[in-house]
C-alpha cells in the first residue's frame, strides 16, 4: 500500500458530546486539510449505543479513509491536535467516557506498529460495529487486517446492536 504518494489509513471518528454530527463533519474537514494529506473516501454517518459506562449518550461514528505521507506518530500528533481543538477534555483515570471527539488510527496501510503511543491496526477494531460497518463502506471487502482476517469475515461475526445511519454527506 505504500507508494510515492503514502499510504491509505483509516480513521476511526467518534463523538457524544457537543452536537457530535456537527463535531464529525468538522473533524472531516480538519482531517482533510492536513498537510501531507488527502481525503480519499468517507462512510456514511451512524447512531451507536455507547460501549463502556452506559450513563452517557449515544455515538455518532464514521470512518475517514486518507492518503497520507505523514509518518504513523506524525499522524497520531495531528489528530490529537484536532481532537483538542474541537474541545476534547481528557479526564485523569477515565476510560471509554463521553467525548467531544475522538481521533483513532484504525488501519495505517497493512503497517503492525506497536510502541508506547500507537497500536495499529486499532485494538478493538475486530469487534465494534461502529468500526467494521463504516469500514466496511470505504474499503475492499477482502482488505486484510493485519492479526484479525478479512474484513468481509470480520463483518459476518459481528451483531448491529442498533448501529443506524443518520446522515450521508
Ligand atoms: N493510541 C494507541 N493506539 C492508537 C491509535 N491507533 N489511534 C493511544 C489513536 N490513539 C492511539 O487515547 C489514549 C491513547 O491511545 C492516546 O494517547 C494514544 O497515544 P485517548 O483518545 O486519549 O483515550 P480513549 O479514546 O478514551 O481510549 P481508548 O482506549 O483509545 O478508547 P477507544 O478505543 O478510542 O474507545 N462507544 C461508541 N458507540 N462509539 C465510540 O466511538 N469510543 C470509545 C473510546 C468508547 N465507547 C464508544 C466509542
Ligand atoms: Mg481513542
Amino acid at each position: 500500500m505504500v507508494s510515492s504518494e503514502g499510504v491509505i489509513a483509516y480513521l476511526g471518528l467518534g463523538s457524544n458530546l457537543d452536537d457530535p454530527l456537527r463535531q464529525l463533519r468538522n473533524a472531516r474537514a480538519a482531517v482533510a486539510a492536513l498537510p501531507q494529506t488527502r481525503e480519499f473516501a468517507c462512510s456514511r454517518y451512524y447512531r451507536s449505543a455507547p460501549m463502556g459506562p452506559a450513563d452517557q449518550p449515544d455515538y455518532v461514528n464514521a470512518v475517514l479513509a486518507v492518503q497520507t505521507t505523514l509518518e504513523p506518530e506524525a499522524l497520531l500528533c495531528a489528530l490529537q491536535a484536532i481532537e483538542a481543538a474541537q474541545g476534547r477534555v481528557r479526564k485523569a483515570g477515565e476510560r471509554w467516557g463521553a467525548r467531544t471527539l475522538d481521533l483513532d488510527i484504525l488501519l495505517y496501510g497493512d503497517r503492525v506498529i506497536c510502541t508506547d503511543r500507537l497500536t495499529v491496526p486499532h485494538v478493538g477494531i475486530a469487534q465494534r460495529e461502529f468500526v467494521l460497518y463504516p469500514l466496511a463502506e470505504i474499503a475492499p471487502a477482502d482488505l486484510d487486517i493485519p492479526g484479525y482476517g478479512r474484513l468481509a469475515d470480520l463483518l459476518d461475526g459481528c451483531p448491529l446492536r442498533g448501529l443506524a445511519v443518520i446522515a450521508d454527506d
